[in-house]
């Protein structure tokens, strides 16, 4: 999860989120403006769907708000 990922506002979206490091503070990932913290358990694909709304920036990070990433809607 790192380069920036443009999406389209009105359709969805699936990310796929592995994660690979068993000592990580990265155990759920959380889109705040969409409601979403999915746990993520190790090694197993996690997927996660949504539908931008709008056009912009759609942050995802950790449970801490550590580990983002971002996407961009337009
Ligand atoms: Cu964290």
């Amino acid at each position: 999860m790192a380069a920036r990922t443009r999406v389209k506002v009105g359709q969805p979206v699936t990310l796929v989120v592995t994660r690979k490091v068993e000592r990580t503070c990265a155990t759920e990932i959380v889109l705040k403006d969409y409601g979403i913290n999915k746990p993520l358990p190790l090694d197993q694909p996690v997927a996660i769907t949504f539908t931008p709304r709008q056009p912009g920036r759609i942050r995802y990070a950790c449970a801490m708000d550590m580990l983002a990433g971002e996407l961009v809607a337009e």
